[in-house]
């Protein structure tokens, strides 16, 4: 009995010690940070409430970590004439995205008629121009190519190839979501400025004056003269003439209809002039990908905007290969992506940890779901042993709006919900795209309709007709009537609520909690 119990507790305390050390260093580690950060806010005349934010910020990111809301970007350059915002690599974000750690997003505003200085990355990155109008101009292979771009367009600029923007329209903002693929550093970038002068800094005066004057073959004060100059930043504005010189070179690029191995057309696509892959009066599905769109073939990302009308939703789904990056462009509604991996961390962490964790959850309105259920129910001490064999999961509810990022791991269920009053548009970067394939839940397309006889009877433990009578009632595929009105729907989760309370006292098990759920999600609307 004895020597049971100290085979038991010796790895307990080597994990605790573990798990202290970890803190003790992550939070001297998040100490230096902290006053890094606060350096430069004071640089920058700025007050500490923004480290403020960031606390709540990475407070609300352990409980949500697929969802990051529009303060979750860091500005990376800003200007009179426009800003570009950074979101922190993913997986410092949390370790469940570990595996997108190579990606980054950013969104440029370009207000009208500015112009983004020329400048290479050590990364690959894929514009969505989410508004407004543009020439986009990429040097690669010692050849200039510009293309005018327009909402919906996608592009491509290759890792060091010398790339420059300009907003050509006179009166609108342009807004590009970008993502970049590192490729030396995972999830860390760098821009470097060949022209330039002081801000941003050129490389060429990085080198010693010697090389310098060696390398250009002119004398060091027309070096420093033409090196010293640029002060205003990365983004500056351009004259209406400067505009209609760099449109005049710039083609349309576009080849929509034209499937690359066949057709040589390059430069960027519009995805909102393709046809849509699936679309019905609930909404519209545009995708770019390696088939249409040549560039984004050694990329192996897909670009899609998701359409959905007002009050309607998508169908229950999951992507079988991909990660799905998706910010909203537009609109309002709301996101629902299933999760196991949190679930188990609550089932793992420490009384003391789940504590607070509760605690901090219950000063957010929304987080009324299940996963809160029962964990109350934990609380009350109804676990026991067999418990922690179930599969469970937790539901992150997410609001959106627009300049909301939310990240769908492989195989995670998410449904997108559109709010009454506006169309909810999501522009979509799914990585590892190649043979993925979307997955419906419910619906015509539903992949529970496509299970053997059989099988249905045995995962639901009902009649086969039965089961189908359920799962043929949606008629719709892809997006769906959305759910009823808010308040309707408070009084049916009330419903719910009291119904599983119902079923807990019952003793029956999660896995039958989940056919229902699916069962109802095939129902609904
Ligand atoms: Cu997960």
């Amino acid at each position: 009995m004895a020597t049971g119990r100290v085979r038991t507790t010796l790895p307990f305390l080597l994990l605790l010690g573990t798990l202290l050390f970890a803190g003790a260093v992550a939070s001297s580690r998040e100490r230096g940070e902290q006053q890094r950060e606060q350096g430069r806010h004071e640089w920058r005349g700025e007050e500490s409430e923004e480290r403020e934010q960031q606390q709540e910020q990475e407070e609300f990111s352990r409980r949500k970590p697929y969802v990051f809301g529009r303060r979750s970007f860091r500005r990376a350059a800003r200007s009179e004439h426009g800003t570009i915002r950074s979101l922190r690599p993913f997986h410092e974000a949390s370790q469940l995205l570990r595996g997108i750690r190579d990606y980054r997003v950013t969104v440029l505003e370009a207000s009208p008629r500015a112009f983004v200085l020329p400048a290479h990355a050590d990364a690959h990155s894929i514009g969505y121009v989410v508004q407004g109008e543009g020439v986009v101009t990429t040097i690669e292979n010692g050849e200039r190519r510009s293309y005018t771009v327009r909402q919906g367009s996608v592009f491509v600029a290759p890792a060091g190839a010398v790339t420059y923007l300009a907003n050509t329209d006179g009166r609108r903002k342009l807004v590009v979501a970008k993502l970049l693929r590192t490729i030396s550093v995972p999830g860390h970038y760098q821009f470097f400025f060949g022209a330039g002068g002081r801000n941003p800094e050129s490389v060429v005066s990085s080198f010693s004056r010697t090389v310098q004057r060696a390398a250009f073959k002119t004398s060091s004060d027309r070096l420093q003269k033409l090196f010293g100059r640029q002060d205003k930043g990365v983004i500056v504005r351009a004259t209406e003439q400067q505009v209609r010189d760099l449109q005049r070179h710039a083609s349309e690029g576009g080849h929509a209809q034209q499937h690359w191995p066949f057709g040589e057309a390059r430069g960027p696509i519009n995805i909102l002039d393709q046809r849509p892959t699936i679309g019905n009066r609930h909404g519209q599905l545009y995708e770019a990908d390696a088939r249409s769109f040549r560039d984004l073939a050694e990329h192996d990302v897909r670009v899609s905007l998701v359409n959905i009308t007002a009050g309607s939703m998508s169908a229950p789904f999951y992507n079988t290969r991909s990660i799905k990056i998706a910010y909203v462009v537009d609109g309002e509604g709301h996101a629902e992506i299933v999760c196991p991996h949190l679930a188990q961390q609550q089932q793992h962490g420490s009384e003391t940890q789940r504590e607070g964790r509760r605690r901090s959850r219950e000063r957010e309105q929304e987080s009324q779901d299940k996963s809160k259920q029962w964990r109350r129910r934990r609380q009350e001490g109804s676990e026991s042993e067999s418990e922690e064999e179930e599969q469970r999961y937790e539901t992150i509810r997410a609001r959106l709006t627009r300049g909301t990022l939310f990240v769908v791991p492989v195989g995670h269920p998410v449904v997108e919900v559109a709010s009454r009053d506006s169309n909810l548009q999501i522009v979509c970067f799914e990585v590892q795209a190649q043979r993925n394939e979307r997955v419906y839940l419910a619906g015509q397309d539903s992949v529970l309709r496509k299970l053997d006889g059989a099988a249905k009877e045995l995962a639901f433990q009902a009649a086969q007709r039965e089961v189908d009578e359920v799962l043929r009632a949606q008629q719709d595929k892809g997006f769906l009537q959305g759910p009823e009105q808010e308040s309707q729907e408070r009084r049916r989760e009330g419903e719910e609520e009291e119904e599983e309370e119902e079923r807990e006292r019952g003793r029956r098990g999660r896995r039958e909690e989940v056919a229902e759920m699916l069962l109802r999600m095939a129902t609904e609307g």
